[in-house]
């Protein structure tokens, strides 16, 4: 049978067989590779797999159907080692306060170009509506117009009043994962959406003594739609979304304005510092790529260049 990965742990996975029966715990056979991914786990949570059960009544994954993108963290920095943290995400959330506490546009601009740069549509949530200054409320339009402006879908809301109706199909048959500072209100609308109090299973365990790996055990959690199959990703890994190892040429790339704008530099591999003929800079001087997002690029590049030793 065909089936969704909703749990991983050590050694076992909890598959939810597509044609909607009891989810079924499968392992996996030792020697189980993906073609060119050198992997710590061969499966995550999000995967599509095929399963067999033996005459003895135990399920085996045979098989991992391609995945549409993953997200993953590299065992330590040296190694070439990863761990795959989701698979088949269909949308990255990030839960944004401008106050109580302040979310950073660097943050903000992180997450979005790590959501480019894995392929994974993201979408901002702006929170605690109900607790803003009128000044507040001023940065909030101004945020909420420029990711707007960029194409990123925005939402406004207060999780401690939501009907979890109201952003039901936002959520609905989707893969979702949420991100954001902490305090930002991540438990108190994912407990809504879920209509319970889930318990943090995540676990994270590390074998630290050799340096080899840190296995982050996964899970999706159904929502508590009535018809509906999304799930919410939510694993302490996934907590750190939004920091990726980049190329310098790439960094631009992941910023939507940037990019197009950055086409018309006289060079083709033009980081928009100074160089003659730079179309990104004076689009800046202009007004055309807001300030904070020239200066969260900036940042990121700066990021690229302190690793490039590492
Ligand atoms: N007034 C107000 N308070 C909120 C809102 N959303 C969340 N809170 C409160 O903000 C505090 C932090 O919310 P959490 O849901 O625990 O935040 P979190 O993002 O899960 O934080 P971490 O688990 O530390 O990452 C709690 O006291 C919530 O009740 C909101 O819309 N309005
Ligand atoms: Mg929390
Ligand atoms: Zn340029």
């Amino acid at each position: 049978m065909r089936g969704l990965v909703i749990k991983t742990t050590g050694n076992s996975y909890t598959v939810q067989p597509s044609d909607g029966s009891q989810p079924v715990t499968a392992y996996v056979k030792g020697n189980f590779r993906i073609r060119g991914i050198r992997s710590t786990n061969p499966v995550a949570v999000g995967d599509y797999v095929q399963v067999e059960q033996q005459a003895d009544g135990t399920n085996w994954i045979t098989d991992i159907e391609d995945r549409r993108n993953y997200i993953i963290r590299r065992s330590t920095n040296l190694s070439k080692q990863t761990h795959i943290l989701a698979a088949n995400i269909d949308q990255a959330i990030l839960i944004v306060t401008v106050a109580h506490p302040v979310t950073s546009t660097k943050f903000i601009d992180r997450f979005l170009a790590t959501a480019e740069a894995y392929r994974v549509p993201a979408v901002l949530i702006f929170n605690k509506i109900d607790l803003f200054s009128a000044e507040e409320r001023q940065t909030l339009d101004a945020w909420r117009s420029l990711y707007t402006s960029l194409d990123y879908p925005t939402y406004v809301i207060s999780a401690t009043r939501l009907n979890p109706q109201e952003l039901m199909p936002l959520f609905e048959n989707k893969v979702s994962l949420l991100s954001g500072n902490s305090g930002v209100g991540k438990s108190t609308l994912l407990n809504t959406l879920l209509g319970q109090e889930i318990t943090r299973t995540a676990e994270l365990s590390s074998i630290h003594d050799s340096g080899m790996h840190t296995t982050t055990f996964s899970e999706m959690y159904p929502l508590a739609s009535p018809d509906g199959h999304g799930y919410i990703i939510d694993t302490p890994g996934i907590k750190g979304f939004g920091s990726v190892e980049m190329a310098k040429e790439e960094v631009s790339h992941y910023f939507r304005e940037i990019f197009r704008i950055g086409r018309s530099c006289r060079y083709g591999n033009c980081l928009h510092l100074g160089e003659t003929d730079c179309a990104v800079i004076p689009a800046v001087e202009r007004g055309e790529i807001a300030f904070s997002r020239y200066d969260s690029y900036l940042s990121l590049l700066g990021d690229c260049e302190e690793n490039k030793y590492r």
